[in-house]
């Protein structure tokens, strides 16, 4: 072992890079310390942790050897980190080659970090052209021919890669070699699986979101979904599932997020993960417990929503795919749903539960227009749930969609995430100005920061009369205004906020005032936005004013008490955004994507 690398092995470790403890120097030898095996991703962000490969990890044992398994890393970063950076820890990690010994990097590949994988990839072959580069991920499960990923890699594991991954490693470090390049994935029964969840450190518990997965695969046929795909849906043991939830909750976990397609399909197992939380929340360990579930809307049973019901604020929240209401879009995505029994059960959660609903629409759709969408947003906005995002049509590979793709004149950017461009029905300029009104949504609507104004923002309007085009009028001015959607301070959108309701609608201007200054102060922001620093005084403060404005009167003409005045100051120089709302989330809890 060189010094160099004993240094780099200690360096990761106590960097915590690594997730095993740090090992006295005199103890380390390279051929048994340094990892042959290193699963990698690249997450979307920090706090997402990787499921998927905690799950190959956690199979190596079982489904290679326990040798293999001792020699398996897991090595995660964010799409943030450079290239060079990641290629350098990557090899470090494993250790300089040796003759005659094989290292392995396996990397989970999927919509959000292909560009940066492939180049990754593409560097450490370069780099070292003897690594095993095997790919795995949804990413790299369907349309594999061209891509350039594929080609840069050794092997490619399609689907599931919980069992074929470890039979892989074992096979191209013990033989006989594998011949294929691309291979389907196992699926076996899931009783056939390890479960992960010893897997998550407890940086992981204290710092990450916890995904957690009560079963597999969706019984459904959307066809924008890769899950349609799945034949059905497949559930872990439940009480097998129970007991590592259980450890993870007395580890001190206490946010976990459902990834199962369909949360409510099994009514069973739905009360009992359900009753697993009240128990907790019942006994007095339960504070802080946070749980987030992807629901389908139409089939909520009495058995549920009377666990539901029993939820204290703050704890639940719904993840509810509308995607559309029009039932001639949904017939031709292969959609079912009965929209009056969503309407029901959307109605029924905002009154008679304390869930959190983040609803989804998608805009797109094959046979959408702009009006029939409108009226589908019109619908889900009348209901009212917290939180409406509004998402755009993209073609993952692999996916039915593509059938619809002359017909209805669908065309997609080639590069992912591959979103729809234009539609038959949708034009390339509708597709960008709903996409800047999705952001602008986002902004005022999603974050809760206007919740006061928004009737006044929403109150349809000639020509169309509809809290679409009301709000998205509201999206062209800011448009025009700033020609950006990010980067703009809260008190930026406020004043833009008011200028279009006051001069473009009419709106009365000190009724809007005080909607906007309530908004304002309880948003936590505490800048000084042009049109409410009238009035965004202390009574203290108000007499100081009125006092230093009388004695400004005696000075001045009122003209020039006018130019003076906060309130009218120009507007080409707008305050840049207060420290206060930089270190607020954006939203509370927020669905991260
Ligand atoms: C968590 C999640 C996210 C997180 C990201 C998590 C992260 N790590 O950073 C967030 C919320 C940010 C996210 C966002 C999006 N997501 Co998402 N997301 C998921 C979700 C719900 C769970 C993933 C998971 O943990 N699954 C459980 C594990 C066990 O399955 P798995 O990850 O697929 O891993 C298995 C195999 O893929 C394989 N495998 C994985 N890694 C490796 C590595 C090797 C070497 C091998 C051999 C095998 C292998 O083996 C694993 C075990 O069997 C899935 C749906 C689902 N339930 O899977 C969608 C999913 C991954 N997302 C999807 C999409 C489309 C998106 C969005 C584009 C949605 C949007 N907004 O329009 C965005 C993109 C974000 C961006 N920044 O661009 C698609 C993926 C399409 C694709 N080709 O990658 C999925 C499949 C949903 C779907 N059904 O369509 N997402
Ligand atoms: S959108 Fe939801 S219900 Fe439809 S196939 Fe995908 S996971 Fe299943």
């Amino acid at each position: 072992m060189t010094f160099m690398h004993l240094f780099l092995f200690n360096h990761l470790h106590n960097t915590g890079m690594l997730n095993s403890a740090p090992i006295p120097l005199q103890l380390q030898s390279l051929e048994s310390q340094a990892p042959s095996i290193v699963l990698c991703t690249l997450n979307a962000k920090y706090i997402h942790a990787s499921l998927g490969l905690r799950y190959l990890l956690a199979n190596m044992s079982r489904h290679a050897s326990q040798a293999l398994a001792d020699r398996t890393q897991l090595m995660e970063f964010t799409l943030s980190r450079k290239t060079k950076e990641m290629v350098e820890e990557l090899l470090g990690l494993l250790g300089p080659e040796q003759e005659g010994s094989v290292q392995i990097i396996g990397f989970g590949v999927y919509i959000w970090n292909i560009h940066q994988t492939t180049e990754l990839v593409r560097k450490l072959k370069e780099a070292r052209p003897s690594l095993k580069i095997v790919l795995g991920g949804p990413e790299v499960s369907h349309e594999t021919e061209g891509q350039e990923i594929v080609q840069c890699a050794d092997h490619v594991i399609t689907g599931w890669g919980d069992v074929s991954f470890p039979k892989l490693c074992k096979a191209l470090i013990d033989g006989p070699q594998p011949l294929m390049k691309i291979m389907v994935g196992e699926q076996p029964d899931l009783d056939q699986i390890e479960l992960p969840y010893k897997a998550f450190t407890d940086q992981d518990l204290a710092h990450r979101v916890l995904y957690v997965e009560a079963s597999r695969g969706c019984p459904f046929k959307c066809e924008f979904c890769l899950s349609s795909l799945d034949k059905t849906a497949w559930g872990f043991e439940t009480q097998k599932f129970l007991s590592e939830l259980a450890s993870l909750y007395d580890r001190g976990a206490r946010h976990f997020k459902f990834v199962d397609r369909t949360f409510n399909l099994k009514l069973e197992t739905s009360i009992e993960i359900l009753q697993f939380f009240l128990d907790r929340l019942a006994r007095n360990d339960g504070s802080g417990v946070f749980v987030h579930f992807e629901v389908i809307p139409d089939h909520l049973p009495d058995r549920l929503k009377a666990l539901i019901a029993q939820f204290p604020p703050g704890v639940l929240q719904f993840e509810v795919g509308i995607q559309s209401f029009n039932v001639e879009v949904q017939k031709l995505i292969s959609r079912r749903q009965d929209n009056a029994q969503t309407e029901a059960n959307l109605r029924w959660l905002l009154t008679s539960s304390h869930a959190h609903l983040h609803t989804d629409l998608i805009f797109g759709l094959p046979g959408e227009s702009m009006d029939s969408f409108a009226k589908g947003f019109d619908r889900l906005v009348d209901i009212g749930p917290q939180e409406i995002q509004l998402g755009i049509l993209k073609r993952l590979r692999g996916t039915p969609l593509s059938r619809h793709t002359v017909e209805h004149g669908m065309v997609y950017d080639s590069n992912a995430p591959y979103v729809v461009r234009q539609t038959q029905l949708l034009s390339a300029d509708d597709v960008a100005r709903f996409t800047r009104m999705a952001k602008f949504w986002d902004l005022i609507a999603n974050s809760g920061r206007f919740k006061k104004t928004m009737p006044l923002i929403l109150q349809p309007r000639a020509p169309q009369f509809s809290k679409f085009w009301s709000f998205m009028l509201l999206s062209d001015a800011l448009w025009t205004r700033f020609g950006r959607s990010y980067g703009l301070s809260p008190e930026e959108l406020l004043d833009a906020v008011f200028e279009h309701l006051s001069h473009g609608c009419g709106e009365d201007a000190h009724q809007l005032k005080t909607l906007l200054r309530e908004d304002y102060e309880s948003s936590g922001a505490r800048g000084a936005p042009k049109c409410l620093s009238a009035i965004r005084t202390s009574e203290k403060d108000r007499r100081a004013n009125l006092m230093a404005l009388a004695d400004a009167k005696t000075r001045f003409s009122n003209d020039s008490i006018e130019a003076v005045s906060p309130a009218s100051s120009p507007v080409s120089n707008p305050p840049r955004a207060s420290a206060a709302f930089k270190s607020l989330p954006q939203r509370q809890r927020r669905h991260e994507r």
